[in-house]
């Protein structure tokens, strides 16, 4: 069994109370990181450990922290980015719901790390339900003296709130997050600066995902040393997968960091293998905003070793023949697939959640997604094979905000490692997969 690091009690009943989870340890990490470290230690700490980043990017977050300007008296933010609305992707609002407390311990440790006062958590819209719950645990962490003056007589004070989204995709961008807590519409920013020098509220703030932060109370309580023994290379600790598609088990898996491709997909620990014994076609790894592998791809890697679930062994070979751990959103494809409908659906879904402010993204993305359209309905030429390359290139690293680049990689990866099956569209007029 994995070592288990944020669902260890996930199954407890009532563990969403201030009660169950405190007699199961909860909270001891800010008794002893207010008493025993000073902010600094706590960043080198977290630096040590080598987190990173589970959003999607993988960034080291005690470097994050360690950008932080503290000469200034400007206020500091802490932000939990709980917008979790990736395709594919639903981790976070497992453990937001059923483990609030243990997001909130994170909370605590990472505004003291920066010297925040005031922190947010800014929560997808849709999640209500899960919004409640937090409230009710911030209330409850209130009550007993780890948010509001003074916490356990330490001298530290913080107040926490958390803050429903805009309903946009885009405000899971770190920067377009900001602006939509600031009241205004979530586009993004043009980055540098990057918040940790002009945030919220122009001030230095850090933007962490929920999964990153809530692994926080561990890496105090067992000390860096024990979750940079976990995981291998530079991809350290356990990660969160939301496995999805064509496998016998989809769920949410805590998986040790360096674990087989092969034994995730077919081990009954995990996915239990394609459905219905079929045969496994292509996934898409760590989200949609990835390039998609066919299977022997997502095996092994061109080299031919063993893929595994690691930062680094998931980008060997670059994107040529290599994809991204990305946020843990692993959608697995058997041999029913049409590959051109499956990216139509993601295209659709950038064209829609596209916030319009710069033209290769805001034509692209509309503009892929008509000549998947095209293609998948049996109207495509030849031509518009290379035509969806080209656009994807042109968007490819020419946007504001990597929801361009998130656009693009799909495509040119599908076309570049299933050309045949767009060639067969145009050929048979039709999708060769639909009877
Ligand atoms: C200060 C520097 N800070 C970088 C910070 C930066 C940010 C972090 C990573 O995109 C990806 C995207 C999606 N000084 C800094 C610095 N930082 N250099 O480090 O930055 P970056 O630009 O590499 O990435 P990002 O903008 O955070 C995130 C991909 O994730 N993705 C999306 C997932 C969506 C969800 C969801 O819905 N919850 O997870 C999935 O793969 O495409 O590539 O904080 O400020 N010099
Ligand atoms: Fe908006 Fe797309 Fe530009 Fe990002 S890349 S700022 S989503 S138009």
């Amino acid at each position: 069994m994995a070592q288990q690091i944020l669902l260890n009690n996930i199954k407890v009943p009532g563990l969403a109370s201030f009660d169950v989870y405190r007699k199961l340890g909860g909270y001891t990490s800010v008794e002893k990181t207010l008493k025993n470290f000073t902010p600094d230690e706590v960043t080198a700490e977290v630096k040590k450990s080598g987190l990173r980043g589970r959003g999607g990017a993988g960034f080291p977050a005690g470097m994050k922290w360690g950008f932080i300007d503290k000469s200034t008296n400007n206020p500091r933010y802490f932000v939990c980015n709980f917008d979790e609305s990736e395709p594919g992707t639903f981790k976070d609002r497992h453990i937001g719901q059923l483990n609030p407390h243990q997001l909130i311990e994170g909370m605590i440790l990472g505004s003291y790390a920066l010297g925040a006062r005031t922190s947010y958590i800014y929560i997808r819209g849709e999640l209500f339900y899960v919004l409640r719950i937090i409230e009710k645990a911030i209330e409850e962490a209130y009550a007993n003296g780890f948010l509001g003056e003074n916490i356990l007589g330490s001298g530290y004070s913080l107040d926490l709130y958390c803050q429903p989204g805009g309903g946009a995709y885009i405000c899971g961008e770190e920067t377009a997050l900001i602006e939509s807590l600031e009241g205004k519409r979530g586009n993004p920013r043009i980055k540098p600066p990057f918040p940790a020098i002009v945030g919220l509220y122009d001030c230095p703030t850090v933007v962490n995902n929920v999964e990153t932060i809530s692994a926080l109370p561990w890496i105090m309580n067992n000390g860096a040393d024990a979750y940079s023994a976990i995981g291998i290379a530079n991809s350290k600790g356990t990660k969160l997968i939301s496995a999805c598609g064509h496998i016998n088990k989809p769920g949410i898996y805590e998986i040790e960091l360096g674990l087989p491709v092969e034994e995730f997909i077919y081990s009954d620990q995990y996915c239990g293998g394609i459905r219905n014994g079929n045969k496994l076609k292509a996934v898409v790894a760590g989200g949609s905003s990835v390039p998609i592998l066919p299977a022997e791809l997502i095996l092994k890697t061109a080299k031919g070793e063993p893929r595994l679930m690691s930062y680094e062994s998931l980008a060997e070979g670059g994107f040529e023949t290599g994809t991204m751990l990305g946020s843990g959103g692993f959608i697995v494809m058997d041999d029913t697939t049409c590959i051109v409908k499956n990216l139509l659906t993601f295209a659709r879904f950038y064209h829609h959640e596209s916030c319009g402010q710069c033209s290769p993204c805001r034509e692209g993305t509309g503009w892929m997604e008509k000549i998947l359209q095209r293609i998948e309905d049996g109207r495509g030429t030849m031509k518009d094979i290379d035509l969806l390359v080209g656009i994807s290139k042109h968007i490819e690293g020419n946007t504001i905000c990597p929801l361009g680049d998130a656009a693009a990689w799909p495509v040119a990866s599908a076309v570049r490692h299933f050309r045949q099956e767009f060639e067969d569209h145009v050929k048979l007029q039709r999708c060769p997969l639909s009877k």
